[in-house]
């Protein structure tokens, strides 16, 4: 049935939501065999791109432009990382981190899906230049946020200056909550991986479900509750130890 015009998408001035039912399919440079969804772009003031892609079997993946770090996270499939005269393969929950200018192929075995995040590296003096990261998020500890055990944060990437961006998963049992309306300078770019709840950004509350992104700008008022009977979980990218001017 047509959709009358009927969307749960809205785009407003700090913060956006677009569900799947709206997605646009494109072709990015660098990417052969695969179709590009771009959610999150410097277009609508963000300081980074996020992007989903669609890998045929014959799907490949090259390194971003020159200056650009990128985040890479297997939403389903196994894709075949193949750098510096290695391959590692990357079935679903794994993630890769390529600083700025890292050389590197993505290779898909059969379909895959990612999700990635890219923004220009911001060098620090005296600071050393991040490294390589693979890894999957089932091996990385879940730590509580605060003192609440139902929400668990799983950081992808180390908690360090030589980083300008941070990779996490939040996972909330149902009925756990963020604990305050957060406002803060960073922004956002999320993914809902699982289950779903009530999102509040900025003076609006919307229903969200697994497949649904959000924008959050800087300082856009956000809260999270888990609603349903399994778990609520996302992927969320935030700007890091860098200086706001
Ligand atoms: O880390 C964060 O800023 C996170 N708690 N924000 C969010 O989930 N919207
Ligand atoms: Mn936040």
């Amino acid at each position: 049935m047509q959709q009358l015009g009927m969307t749960r998408s809205s785009y407003q001035r700090d913060h956006a939501l677009i569900t799947p039912d709206t997605f646009i399919r494109t072709h990015l440079p660098g990417w052969q065999d695969s179709a590009c969804i771009v959610h999150i772009a410097p277009q609508m003031g963000a300081a980074f791109t996020m992007y989903q892609v669609e890998m045929q079997a014959s799907g490949k993946g090259s390194a971003a432009p020159e200056g650009i770090e990128r985040f890479v996270y297997v939403l389903e499939g196994e894709v075949l990382l193949h750098m510096e005269g290695t391959t590692h393969p990357l079935s679903e929950g794994g993630y890769a981190f390529f600083p700025a200018d890292t050389a590197h192929v993505l290779e898909a075995v059969g379909k895959a899906r990612l999700a990635v995040y890219e923004k220009p590296f911001q060098p620090l003096d005296g600071v050393l230049a991040p490294s390589v990261i693979v890894g999957n998020e089932a091996d990385v500890e879940g730590r509580p946020l605060g003192d609440d055990p139902d929400l668990i944060v799983r950081m992808l990437l180390p908690d360090q200056l030589s980083y300008d961006m941070a990779v996490n998963t939040m996972t909330f049992k149902p009925g756990a909550s963020l604990s305050l309306v957060e406002v803060h300078v960073m922004e956002h770019g999320l993914l809902m991986l699982q289950g779903g709840g009530i999102y509040r950004l900025s003076d609006r509350w919307y229903p969200v479900a697994a497949g649904d992104v959000i924008y959050m700008a800087p300082y856009c008022p956000q809260w999270f509750g888990a609603i349903g009977k399994q778990p609520a979980r996302y992927l969320l990218y935030k700007d890091a130890h860098r200086h706001p001017i």
